[in-house]
């Protein structure tokens, strides 16, 4: 893999060279001196496999057009100036030896201080020789809608603080680097949307496994175009524990499936570890998921007296810090989910592959019953997202959320040449009587898309 990556300006088009000069005017006006780079880092749309890469199991992104740019002027001390072009978004300023990142409010600094920090705890050069930075940055990626804003922030930091510092990293080094740091804004998110924000490349989705972390180039079928459609009900996960308690539950779900079949628990974490362990297909891991656990929902005594500890061990050594008070765990249906959403990946890829004359609508189904197993099993939808997949159902090959759900955006499989008849449908039949999609700009959060490319750094 190619080391960081670094685009020669001539090759922009046009729409990127114009936010960047105008990036760079805004910059020049907000600090009184010109930017030296800027780095741009896509959001991505998850076309398949759902809340599945924390327990070890591949997934299907792309990166899509909206992005984050930052633009940098590198400094000779050690200030951290973070600055966005959105007035919504307050300036904020530190020291590098002296910043904390606490997992209160989730600011939208503390995501450029996780890529700043992973840089820091992973460089050839020792704290005292790093320098800081001031940056801008412009954020075109709606938050909250499950586009991986947060992601893109992080990363585009992260390469932003290491080519600042002459570092150079591979673009898998970033991505895993930028999947651990993420965590620090308390959640425990596996390392899909960082993996896609760096390795995309134009033109194809990519089937992206895990441990080690490797990207396959995945070609969709002639004549599939995604669709992306925000709900409009808007959510920020790292404000609540909805995310992190789904992670405890398929953690929790691990060790107890691990317990029964005779295996240690301490030494599983995910689910995909249980499967090597037993060395079964994903099929019969959602058999023995449906055999061996069951479907009330396990209380903490429970699941202590299950793994042989006490309940305050199973919160201060397995539990996240904000999923310590949760009482009751569903592990039968989370962990249903994971393994048939897994198997679901597979079957994605295999249709691609295999040139069939019906493969849009397969690939169609598939997307269908991943959101019935996100709002059934896994219970990350939102009844707005129920709806808008409802009304899309007879006018698209094939509907689901994306992202971690909970609210924000549907993606949608559509024939090229039915896109324009689908978004005439959804704002006519969705948009159109939701009240918070009046004063909307309606093509910013209903759009085609196609295949974008991964971050990149570009030299002023
Ligand atoms: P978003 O959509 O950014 O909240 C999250 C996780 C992913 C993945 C998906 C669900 C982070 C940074 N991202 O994405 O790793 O688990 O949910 O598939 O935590
Ligand atoms: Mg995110």
């Amino acid at each position: 893999m190619d080391a960081s990556p670094i685009v020669p300006v001539e090759t922009l088009e046009g729409s990127l060279v114009e936010k960047i000069n105008l990036l760079t005017k805004d910059f020049e006006k907000n600090y009184g001196f010109p930017p030296e780079f800027v780095a741009r880092v896509p959001g991505r749309v998850n076309l398949i496999g759902e809340h599945i890469d924390y327990c070890g199991y591949a997934v299907f992104p792309m990166a899509i057009d909206q992005e984050i740019l930052m633009a940098v002027k590198p400094r000779q001390d050690q200030h951290l100036e973070l600055s966005n072009v959105n007035p919504a978004y307050k300036d904020y300023s530190c020291e590098l030896m002296n910043f904390d990142i606490d997992k209160g409010v989730p600011h939208w600094f503390k995501y450029c201080l996780c890529g700043v920090k992973g840089i820091m705890e992973n460089s050839s050069k020792t704290k005292n020789e790093l320098k800081g930075l001031s940056a801008r940055m412009h954020g075109l990626i709606p938050p909250g809608a499950g586009l991986s804003s947060s992601s893109a922030v992080v990363c585009a930091a992260a390469l932003a603080f290491a080519h600042a510092n002459g570092l150079v990293y591979k673009k898998q080094e970033l991505a895993d680097n930028c999947a651990r740091s993420e965590r620090y804004i308390g959640t425990e998110g596996g390392g899909m949307d960082q993996a896609i924000a760096m390795l995309a490349t134009q033109g194809t989705a990519k089937l992206i496994e895990f441990n080690p972390l490797r990207a396959h180039d995945t070609k969709l079928p002639p004549g599939a175009v995604f669709v992306i459609a925000h709900s409009l009900a808007e959510v920020n996960k790292a404000a609540s524990s909805l995310f992190n308690c789904r992670v405890m539950e398929c953690r929790l779900a691990a060790k107890v499936l691990a317990r029964i079949h005779g295996i240690n628990p301490d030494s599983v974490t995910r689910l995909a570890d249980v499967q090597f362990s037993l060395n079964k297909t994903l099929p019969e891991m959602a058999s023995l998921a449906g055999l061996y656990l069951h479907d009330d929902p396990y209380s903490k005594e429970e699941v202590s007296k299950l793994l042989e500890m006490t309940e305050s061990q199973l919160e201060n050594k397995i539990l996240s810090e904000n999923t310590r008070d949760v009482n009751f765990f569903k592990l039968r249906q989370r962990a249903l989910h994971v393994f048939q959403e897994a198997h679901r990946v597979w079957q994605f890829r295999d249709i691609c592959n295999s040139g069939s004359v019906t493969a849009l609508q397969e690939l169609g189904q598939l997307m269908f019953d991943s959101h019935s197993s996100c709002r059934d099993l896994y219970e990350c939808s939102h009844p707005q997202l129920d709806n808008l997949v409802e009304v899309s159902r007879n006018h698209c090959l094939g509907a689901r959320l994306t992202g971690a759900g909970w609210g924000g955006c549907m993606v949608a499989l559509v024939p090229e040449n039915g896109v324009k008849s689908f978004i005439d449908h959804l704002k006519e039949n969705y948009y159109k009587n939701l009240p918070a999609a009046r004063d909307r700009d309606l093509n910013e959060v209903l759009f085609a898309t196609q295949p974008g490319s991964g971050a990149a750094i570009f030299n002023l």
